[in-house]
């Protein structure tokens, strides 16, 4: 038993060392116990993967029972593992090792069963099986990763044979996008040599994750193709409706609901349909969360209806295999990280199909605030995808984008292919897209001015990295590079970047997501006497003695503090 333990069990070197190969009998409840770290609850049917063939899969009879407290191990039901406050050293540098090579709490994760269960997160409307077609289409599960946690990416794969109907999965193929991280070698090949739908592709040198993708449906034979983050766990039911979709309308590419799996406590928050989010994305070619627009709710008797979205987030979606190669997949010419999800979102829908978030289907991400690999050296990997994706799919809606990067593309290599596959498909515009599937989106065009904000006598300007909302928005020195010096002055009297507005509520003046109801927000450039007069208060915006900072003051034309140059300014 200790030997088959083992197998599953994270290798040596990923295994806090007081935290090896032990089994609890009870967990409390609560999970916030001080004992934890003495303890692996290990599920009675992980202790032996060999058994789990795939004969077996749709038949779980054979496991042996689960233990009496099965749901008060670690983490189980999705409920949050607290560490506690006083952990000897050893446990203590465990903990930190696992955050630095992770950048989420690996420790925690490897207390956990990797095959934990989950809450339903469902509706009650989603479980009517009448709503789905019967004779669904097979998928095949592409799971990229670069040097991911043992515990976390095993985990990963028992949700989706758990919680999938065995019937639906072709392949499970994991990428390993040349991860160096020993247990990803042949501890992961033993581990799913018993697996039959389980495969392992290896990527001969780092390709990023793009890249890797697109090696994995090389291997892709099922009609529908899913690919899933490696730090994922796919929840009751969520692939039935994602596959419904498609098999209504092959053009019609489907993300479930992205719910959250704590960096700290693996707890597995879900979100019901009423706060679903739709995705969207700012002229930094950032991706962003939305509320579902009125325009979209209009269409739908049920929230738990799938709805249209402008953009997906990237990770988690099924797209059919033909369609994605009509689409011509992913540009292989993105590196490493970013603006993929972005460049299949615009051809989706540019190019005759339409994205939908599903809010029947659930599956959790742990969604972490650094990046834990290496990026590649001396080029700025992200914006040259993004430029990529400027140059092929947004018209000239793209010198947007550059005003942000201040105008320097840099070197983002040939696009022409790409060019001529979206001449070839004869895809709609980039103001088609834009008017009809993402309305809401603030176009810089619009605006009466775009560019820096220029205290015209210390050639200072108005900066701010922060779209948070308490800082005091601050000045720096002009740099003319866009970034945190763009802004866009709107007709109804916006000073705003994306979906932050200049705000004075008497205090400091901030940055707060824009209301469209002009108060606080409410700002009157006069070109003459180049003062910028605040709406609610009367007052005009100054910088101070000492050229650091924004106030705001009486207004007065004499004071040359509170003279202002709005770049691009089209006063007409
Ligand atoms: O070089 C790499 N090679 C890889 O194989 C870098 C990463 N990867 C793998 C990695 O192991 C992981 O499985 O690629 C996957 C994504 O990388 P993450 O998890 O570090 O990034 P992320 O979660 O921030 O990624 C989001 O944005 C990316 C933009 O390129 C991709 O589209 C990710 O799939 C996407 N993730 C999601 O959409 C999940 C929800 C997050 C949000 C919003
Ligand atoms: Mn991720």
């Amino acid at each position: 038993l200790e030997d088959v333990a083992d197998r599953a069990a994270p290798q040596e070197a990923d295994v806090p060392p007081t935290a090896k190969h032990k089994r609890v009998k009870v967990i409390p409840r609560q999970q916030n116990v001080e004992s934890l770290h003495r303890n692996v609850a290990v599920r009675a049917d992980e202790k032996t993967p060999q058994k789990l063939s795939l004969s077996k899969e749709d038949d779980k009879s054979f496991l042996d029972p689960p233990a009496a407290n099965l749901e008060d191990s670690p983490g189980e039901l999705g409920k949050p593992v607290i560490l506690p406050k006083d952990m000897s050293p050893e446990m203590k540098k465990a903990v930190d090792d696992g955050w630095t090579k992770n950048a989420f709490n690996q420790y925690v994760s490897d207390l956990i069963s990797v095959r934990r269960s989950l809450p339903d997160p469902r509706d009650a409307w989603c479980k009517d099986s009448a709503l789905y077609l019967s004779n669904l289409p097979k998928t095949d599960v592409i799971i990229c990763f670069h040097n991911e946690a043992w515990s976390v990416l095993i985990r990963t794969v028992h949700s989706v044979l758990d919680r999938s109907p065995p019937e639906l999965i072709g392949e499970i193929i994991l990428v390993d996008d040349f991860s160096d991280m020993p247990h990803l070698k042949k501890q992961l090949e033993d581990y799913f040599a018993s697996y039959p739908k389980v495969k392992i592709v290896r990527g001969p040198q780092r390709e990023g994750l793009i890249r890797a993708r697109l090696l994995g449906a090389e291997y892709a034979k099922s009609p529908v193709i899913t690919y899933l983050d490696s730090h994922c766990e796919c929840a009751e039911g969520w692939l039935e409706p994602l596959l419904d979709r498609i098999a209504r309308n092959s053009t019609t590419v489907v993300c479930p609901v992205i719910d959250v799996i704590d960096d700290t406590t693996l707890e597995f928050h879900y979100r019901d349909s009423s706060g679903v989010n739709v995705g969207g994305f700012d002229w930094n070619l950032q991706f962003s969360w939305h509320a579902v627009p009125e325009r979209e709710k209009k269409r739908h008797n049920s929230t738990s209806e799938p709805v249209y979205s402008p953009t997906m987030a990237g990770g988690l979606f099924s797209i059919d295999r033909k369609f994605f190669e009509r689409l011509g997949t992913y540009d292989s010419g993105f590196d490493i990280w970013g603006g993929e999800n972005l460049e299949l979102s615009f051809k989706t829908w540019m190019c005759g199909g339409t994205l939908e978030i599903v809010p029947c289907s659930h599956v959790g991400h742990i969604f972490r605030k650094r990046s834990p690999y290496k990026w590649r050296t001396g080029v700025n990997v992200l914006k040259k995808n993004s430029v990529r994706l400027a140059e092929v799919w947004m018209d000239d809606y793209a010198k947007y984008y550059y005003q942000r990067i201040g105008m320097d593309k840099g070197d983002f290599g040939d696009v022409s292919e790409r060019k001529k596959l979206r001449e070839d498909l004869q895809c709609k515009s980039f103001k088609w897209y834009l008017d009809n599937v993402y309305p809401e989106l603030f176009i810089p065009g619009d605006a009466v001015a775009n560019g820096e904000i220029r205290n015209i006598n210390t050639n200072m300007c108005i900066d701010t990295p922060k779209t948070g909302e308490e800082d005091p928005v601050g000045v720096y020195e002009c740099h003319g590079q866009g970034g945190h010096q763009y802004w866009m002055f709107s007709k109804t009297g916006e000073i705003r970047r994306d979906q932050a507005c200049l705000d004075y509520a008497g205090k400091d003046v901030i940055l707060f997501g824009c209301h469209g109801s002009k108060g606080n927000q409410f700002w009157t450039y006069h070109e003459n006497t180049k003062l910028l007069h605040h709406g609610s208060s009367g007052k005009c915006l100054a910088i101070n003695e000492s050229k650091d900072k924004l106030i705001m003051e009486e207004c007065d034309a004499s004071h040359l503090r509170q003279h202002w140059m709005l770049e691009n300014y089209d006063s007409s």
